[in-house]
C-alpha cells in the first residue's frame, strides 16, 4: 500500500546519515575536530611547550574561522618553523627520485615553479589551492586537526582536501603523531595535481556520502592503503604514492625494501585489512595504476548497500542524489 511505501521511505531516509550537498555545507565541519584541534594530547612532543601551544592556537583559530569562498589564511611562519621545514624538506627531497612514483616526480617541479616549494619557505595553501584548481579542480581548506573519517572522506567528493597549516614540534623534526603541513604539502598535495589520482580520491569521497558506519570504516581503510600508504607498479619496479610514505623518510625506505609484505590492491580485500597507526605497516597494497585502482573501486562501490546513487555536478559544485540503484 502507499502507506507501507511511505513508512519504508521514512525509515530508509532515517537510516541515511546526513551528508553535505553543496560546497558551503563543508563549513559545518570547521569546529568539529576529533582531537588535537585546540588541545594537544599529553604525549605530543609540543605538549609541554607553552610557546608552541600558543602558536598552534593562533594558527588553528584561523582554520576555525574560515568559511567557503574566503581567501585561505596566509601564515607568516617563524624562523624556527622554517628551520623545521627545511630539515624535513631537504631529507625527503633527496629521496624522491629513487622512491616516488612518476606522477609525483612530474608534479614536484611544477610546485617549485608555481607555489614556491623549496627548502627555505613553507608554501602557502592559498597558492597551492589555486594551482591544484587549475590542474584537477581540487582545492584545499584549512582545518584545525583530525576530522571524523566520515567528514574527511565526504569532502573528497567535492574535490576538497582539508589541510593543516601548523608544523610539528622542532624538538623532533622527523616525527609527528598527527598530520602537519610537512605531511600535507609534501605527501598529499603533489598527487592531487594528477588527474587520475584526483579521480581515485573523489571516487572514495562519493562512495562515502550517506554511507553506513560500516562502509565508512571500509572506505577509510581503502584511503589508508591508497592515499596514505599506497604503492604502485612501474615497469620493473615498485614506487610509492601514499602521503604517509612520501612524508616519512624512514618508512619510505622500509616500504620499498624486501621486508614488508606487498599485495595487489583489491578493494574488497584491502577494505578489511587491519593496520597499526603508530608503527610501520606490516603490509602494503600495490596498484597497477590510478586508473586501474579507480575502476576496481567503482566495481567495489556497487556492492555497498546504499539506497541511492550520487553524482557530483562541477558546474554547481553540488552533489546530485539519484534515487534507486
Ligand atoms: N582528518 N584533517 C584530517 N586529515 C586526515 O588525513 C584524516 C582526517 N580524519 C580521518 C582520517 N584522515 C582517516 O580516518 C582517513 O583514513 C579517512
Ligand atoms: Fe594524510
Amino acid at each position: 500500500s502507499s502507506l507501507e511505501a511511505l513508512k519504508t521511505a521514512v525509515s530508509s531516509t532515517e537510516q541515511v546519515p546526513w551528508f553535505p550537498r553543496k560546497l558551503s555545507d563543508l563549513d559545518t565541519f570547521a569546529e568539529k575536530v576529533l582531537e588535537m584541534g585546540e588541545e594537544l594530547s599529553s604525549d605530543h612532543p609540543g605538549a609541554q611547550d607553552p610557546v608552541y601551544r600558543q602558536r598552534r592556537l593562533e594558527i588553528v583559530q584561523k582554520a576555525k574561522a574560515y568559511r567557503t569562498g574566503q581567501p585561505l589564511p596566509r601564515i607568516e611562519y617563524t624562523q624556527e618553523e622554517k628551520d623545521t621545514w627545511k630539515q624535513v624538506y631537504t631529507r625527503l627531497h633527496a629521496m624522491y627520485p629513487k622512491y616516488a612514483c612518476r606522477e609525483f616526480l612530474h608534479v614536484f617541479p611544477l610546485l617549485e615553479q608555481n607555489c614556491a616549494y623549496g627548502p627555505n619557505e613553507i608554501p602557502q595553501i592559498e597558492d597551492i589551492s589555486n594551482f591544484l584548481k587549475d590542474c584537477t579542480g581540487f582545492t584545499l581548506r584549512p582545518v584545525m586537526g583530525l576530522l571524523t573519517p566520515r567528514d574527511f572522506l565526504n569532502s573528497l567528493a567535492f574535490r576538497v582536501f582539508h589541510s593543516t597549516q601548523y608544523i610539528r614540534h622542532h624538538s623532533n623534526p622527523y616525527y609527528t603523531p598527527e598530520p602537519d603541513c610537512c605531511h600535507e604539502l609534501l605527501g598529499h598535495v603533489p598527487l592531487f595535481a594528477d588527474p587520475n589520482f584526483a579521480e581515485l580520491a573523489q571516487e572514495i569521497g562519493l562512495a562515502s556520502l550517506g554511507a553506513s558506519d560500516e562502509d565508512i570504516e571500509k572506505l577509510a581503510t581503502i584511503f589508508w592503503f591508497t592515499a596514505e600508504f599506497g604503492l604502485c607498479r612501474e615497469e620493473t619496479h615498485i614506487r610509492a604514492y601514499g602521503a604517509g610514505l612520501l612524508s616519512s623518510f624512514g618508512e619510505l625506505e622500509y616500504a620499498l625494501s624486501e621486508s614488508p609484505e606487498k599485495r595487489s590492491f583489491d578493494p574488497s580485500m584491502t577494505a578489511l585489512q587491519k593496520y597499526p597507526i603508530t608503527e610501520y605497516q606490516p603490509v602494503y597494497f600495490v596498484a597497477d595504476s590510478f586508473r586501474d585502482a579507480t575502476s576496481k573501486l567503482r566495481e567495489f562501490n556497487m556492492t555497498m548497500k546504499r539506497p541511492f546513487q550520487v553524482r557530483y555536478n562541477p558546474y554547481t559544485q553540488a552533489v546530485e542524489v539519484l534515487d534507486s540503484k
